[in-house]
C-alpha cells in the first residue's frame, strides 16, 4: 500500500498538557509517527511519498476561514504576547460556554485561544500550523491517489485530526483531515463518502462537520462517552439532522471491552456502510484501541489488527487510510501496520 509522509510532522512537539490539574508530557509526540514509518519501512509495506503543494482553499472546504486565520498566526501571537513564551507552548485558559457569546472575536489572544479550543490537553506549539498543513495536504494527496486508481493509500500525519471541528482545535487535533480528505473526494464527484473511525475516542469533530449532511456517512467505534473522553458527544441517539439524519452511526462500547466485542460492532458497521453504498472510504485509524494505550481502555491485541485490515478490506471499496491516535509508542508502528497489511493480503 502507498503510503504519503512528510517529517515536517515533527515541528508539533507539545511538551505539556493538562491533566487531572497538573501538567504532564505530552502523550502525541512525534515518535509515534516515527515508529509507524520505521515499521513501514521495515515489512516493505510499500511505497513511501511526500505529499503533494494544496492550497488553503481545500483545507477550507471543512474549516472557517476565521479559525484558520486565528491558526495560522497563533504562534506569534503568543510569542508577542510574552517573549518569555517562546520557551513554552501556548494552552487555553478560558472558554465560552453556554450563555456566551460565539460570534465575537475578542482582540484578547488568550480568549481567541478558548473560543477556538474545548480541552486544555492539546498545547500549540511553534510548529503547529505547519506540521498540520502538511498533514492535511497528506491527507489529500492520499485521497487524490485513491481517486487515480490506487485501492488504497495511507496517510501517515500528525497531529492527528478527528477531534477537530469547523473552527475549533481539541484532543490533539487542530486539522480534521479525515473530512478534508473526505470533502476533496466528494468535490472530485464521488457521490457518496463514509468515513469510519476506529479510534478509542469518539470522531466528535468528524461527526459534527458531516452532522447535518447525507453525502457524507460517518460512523464511529468508540469508548462509551459516559465515561471516556470526550463525554459529550458520540452516544447513540446521534443520527444525524435535517437531511443528514440517518447518515450518523454511533456504536458505543464499554471501557474494557476486547476484541470480540469491538469485532462484532465493526460488523455493524460495515453493514451500514454497505446499505449506504458509498463510492469511497475513509478509515480514521486511531491504534488507541491497544491494550497497552496508555490513555484508553480496550483489550485488542497486535495480531487482532490484522483481522480488523482483513474484515475492512473485505468492504472492497477505495480506501484511504488516516493516521489518529495511538499512545502506546513503542508498538504503534506493528499495530497500525498489520491493519495496513491485512487489508491488502
Ligand atoms: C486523537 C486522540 O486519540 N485524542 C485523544 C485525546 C484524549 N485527551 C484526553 C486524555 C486523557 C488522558 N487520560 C490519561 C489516563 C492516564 N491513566
Ligand atoms: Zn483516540
Amino acid at each position: 500500500m502507498l503510503t504519503i509522509y512528510n517529517d515536517r510532522h515533527a515541528l508539533h512537539h507539545g511538551k505539556l498538557e493538562m491533566f487531572r490539574g497538573e501538567l504532564v508530557p505530552c502523550f502525541e509526540v512525534p515518535a509515534r509517527a516515527d515508529y509507524v514509518l520505521q515499521e513501514l519501512q521495515q515489512r516493505r509495506l510499500g511505497p513511501i511519498e511526500e505529499p503533494s503543494a494544496f492550497d488553503d482553499a481545500a483545507i477550507a472546504r471543512v474549516h472557517a476561514q476565521r479559525y484558520l486565520d486565528f491558526l495560522s498566526g497563533a504562534w506569534d501571537e503568543w510569542v508577542a504576547l510574552d517573549p518569555a513564551n517562546a520557551t513554552r507552548d501556548a494552552l487555553p485558559s478560558y472558554w465560552p460556554i453556554r450563555t456566551f457569546r460565539s460570534d465575537v472575536l475578542p482582540a484578547s489572544f488568550p480568549a481567541r485561544m478558548g473560543l477556538f479550543s474545548y480541552d486544555a490537553g492539546t498545547p500549540l506549539t511553534s510548529g503547529t500550523w505547519t506540521a498540520a498543513r502538511a498533514g492535511a495536504c497528506c491527507a489529500l494527496t492520499a485521497a487524490a491517489r485513491v481517486l487515480q486508481g490506487d485501492r488504497a493509500a495511507f496517510a501517515l500525519t500528525r497531529p492527528p485530526g478527528h477531534h477537530a471541528g469547523v473552527d475549533f482545535f481539541g484532543g490533539y487535533c487542530f486539522l480534521n483531515n479525515a473530512a478534508i480528505a473526505a470533502q476533496s473526494l466528494r468535490d472530485a464527484g464521488v457521490e457518496r463518502v463514509a468515513v469510519l473511525d476506529i479510534d478509542y475516542h469518539h470522531g466528535n469533530g468528524t461527526q459534527a462537520i458531516f452532522y447535518e449532511r447525507a453525502d457524507v456517512q460517518f460512523t464511529s467505534l468508540h469508548g462509551d462517552p459516559h465515561t471516556e473522553y470526550p463525554y459529550y458527544l458520540g452516544y447513540a441517539d446521534e443520527r444525524g439532522a435535517g437531511e443528514g439524519l440517518g447518515f450518523n452511526h454511533n456504536l458505543p462500547l464499554a471501557r474494557g471491552s476486547g476484541f470480540a466485542q469491538w469485532r462484532e460492532a465493526l460488523a455493524t458497521a460495515l453493514r451500514g456502510i454497505a446499505a449506504f453504498k458509498p463510492g469511497a472510504l475513509v478509515v480514521s485509524l486511531g491504534l488507541d484501541t491497544f491494550a497497552g494505550d496508555p490513555i484508553a481502555g480496550f483489550t485488542l491485541a497486535t495480531a487482532d489488527y490484522l483481522r480488523v485490515g482483513e474484515d475492512l478490506s473485505r468492504a472492497g471499496l477505495p480506501t484511504v487510510f488516516v493516521f489518529e491516535g495511538g499512545y502506546a509508542v513503542a508498538e504503534v508502528g506493528a499495530n497500525a501496520v498489520n491493519v495496513l497489511e491485512g487489508f491488502m493480503q
